[in-house]
Parts: C-alpha cells; sequence; structure tokens
C-alpha cells in the first residue's frame, strides 16, 4: 500500500519568536498526516519544546564539519543536540545563494546522517533547463552526485526552481512524469531501497492545489515554503494530502 503522506514545512529565513504560535496551531491541531517544520536556527530550541514531539522539528542546510573554523555555520551534530530530527540539505536557494555543489550537497547528507538525522536532499531544475529539454538530465546529475552510497533516512525532494514561490506549478501530468523518472533512477543505482524511498514534490504547494499534486504516483508529500508559514494554510495541505 502507498505510504501515509509527509508535509514538511520550509519557513526559510522567516519566523520571529511570535511565528511559534502558528506552530503551536499546528500541534495542537493533531492532524492525521505527519507535519515536520523547519524554522529557522534561532527558533528550533524553542520549536523542539512547543512542538512536544507532535510535530518532527529540523533544520534548513547543515554544515559538513561536526565542529570547527566556520563563522556563522552550523553543524548537524548541533541541530541534533538542539532536537532536531532532520534537515534540508541542497535546497535551489542554498545551491544558488551559497553556490552549493552537488559534492557539497552530499558530504552534508553524509555528515547529517551520522549524527542521526533524516535529511531531505533537494534536486530539480531551472526554467532555462526544462525549456531546453534537459530537466530529466540535470535531476539525474544531481541525484548521482548529491545522494550518498545508501538510501538509509534519506527523502528526496523534487522542486522545480521555476515553481518556488511563484505561484506556477508544473502539470500533475509534469510532476508524474518527473516522479517516475526519479523513482527509475532510485531503482536502478538503489534497488529495493529506492523503491521504498519516500519522493516529496516542491514548489508553489498551496490548499488549492495540494491534493491534485499529491494525488499522482510516485509523490510521498510534499516540502512547502509560503504556504507554511500559517498554521490554517499547512493545516489546510494536510488535510487535503
Ligand atoms: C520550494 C518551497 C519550499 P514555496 O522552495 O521548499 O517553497 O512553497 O514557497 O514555493
Amino acid at each position: 500500500p502507498p505510504m501515509q503522506p509527509l508535509i514538511v514545512g520550509n519557513w526559510k529565513m522567516n519566523g520571529l519568536v511570535a511565528a511559534l504560535g502558528e506552530l503551536w496551531g499546528m500541534s495542537q491541531a493533531r492532524p492525521e498526516t505527519e507535519i515536520w517544520i523547519a524554522p529557522p536556527f534561532t527558533l528550533i530550541d524553542r520549536a523542539v519544546s512547543l512542538a512536544a514531539g507532535r510535530i518532527a522539528i529540523g533544520g534548513q542546510d547543515c554544515h559538513h564539519s561536526t565542529s570547527g573554523a566556520h563563522t556563522g555555520c552550523i553543524s548537524a551534530a548541533m541541530l541534533a543536540d538542539s532536537g532536531a530530527k532532520f534537515v534540508i540539505t541542497g535546497h535551489s536557494e542554498r545551491r544558488t545563494d551559497n553556490h552549493e555543489t552537488d559534492a557539497q550537497v552530499r558530504a552534508k547528507t553524509i555528515a547529517a546522517r551520522a549524527a542521526g538525522l533524516t535529511v531531505i536532499v533537494c534536486v530539480g531544475e531551472t526554467e532555462a533547463q526544462r525549456d531546453a529539454g534537459a530537466h530529466e538530465s540535470t535531476v539525474t546529475e544531481q541525484l548521482d552526485a548529491s545522494l550518498p552510497d545508501d538510501l538509509t533516512d534519506i527523502i528526496i525532494a523534487y522542486e522545480p526552481v521555476w515553481a518556488i514561490g511563484t505561484g506556477r506549478t508544473p502539470t500533475p501530468e509534469d510532476v508524474a512524469a518527473m516522479h517516475a523518472h526519479i523513482r527509475a533512477n532510485l531503482v536502478a543505482r538503489f534497488g529495493e531501497a529506492g523503491q521504498g524511498a519516500r519522493i516529496l514534490y516542491g514548489g508553489s504547494v498551496k490548499p488549492e492545489n495540494a491534493a491534485l499534486l499529491l494525488g499522482q504516483p510516485n509523490v510521498g508529500g510534499a516540502l512547502v515554503g509560503g504556504a507554511s508559514l500559517i498554521a490554517t494554510s499547512l493545516l489546510a495541505i494536510a488535510a487535503a494530502a
């Protein structure tokens, strides 16, 4: 049977202490669908206390080293020590803003798993790559170079860059085609583990489109940015999943 969907909220660089009221609202609703939230680093400790195990809290990035002279960075061990259960690696905003390469994403992913975290590894093509018909080859290259040698505690998130925060989404057929492509890649490389791995869709998921996007084959849930900041909207997505 298909696995229960997972809805992960990525707050990005949003959320002062007052935003924890939204997290409180999400946790009190006790939705049937599993919800995870990645707040900014500054809120993780308080978020873990507030969510009281009902919502898993995670980081949006981590460094590949455990500790050391890396001013401004956060290690996976620090996240785990703060009560985080997961981390996102390779989000396109980090690939773009911070020039992160597939090799760095892979190193972060391996370090995060060694620290005991589940890792959501993000891939996705730009608009130019899709227009050039290179969306599948781009994602293949990202998967090949960003993933570690086994899929234990790894979740894949497919986020077409042109759909992030833009309100534009791929058609359900495009989502289904890419998720099938990712599944085939994972099965070819990892066998049985690739068959069972969870693949999330991300990019402008909203209450209005969640049921359609999450209803596609090989879509095991959603990575939600903007719509995850408000409890009512994230809960509506979870209800539609
Ligand atoms: C894609 C997504 C969450 P949004 O980045 O990771 O953001 O839902 O705002 O498009």
